[in-house]
């Protein structure tokens, strides 16, 4: 009984953490889309990967690959220099 317990606990949170993190990924679209819509100071190769990681990130996102999306946009958002 109580390893059913436990196990149910384990599973609401996996639930729980993993929509966290399917609505991690859109948040940190949004932030990279508004750092992008106010021109930053970036070079044309840095505007490049922000494009590139913020395509992949959304990819990832739509696969369900929410931990990987996250990973992705932040290395955007490290460019664009989004805390
Ligand atoms: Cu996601």
């Amino acid at each position: 009984m109580n390893k059913l317990i436990t196990a149910g606990i384990a599973a609401t949170l996996f639930a729980a953490s993993s929509s966290a993190f399917a609505f991690h990924c859109p948040a940190d679209m949004k932030k990279i889309d508004e750092a992008m819509s106010k021109n930053p100071k970036l070079s044309a190769a840095q505007m490049a990967d922000v494009k590139k990681f913020r395509a992949e990130g959304e990819t990832l996102h739509k696969a369900g690959k929410h931990q990987e999306s996250v990973d992705t946009l932040a290395k955007a958002m490290k460019i664009l220099d989004i805390k």
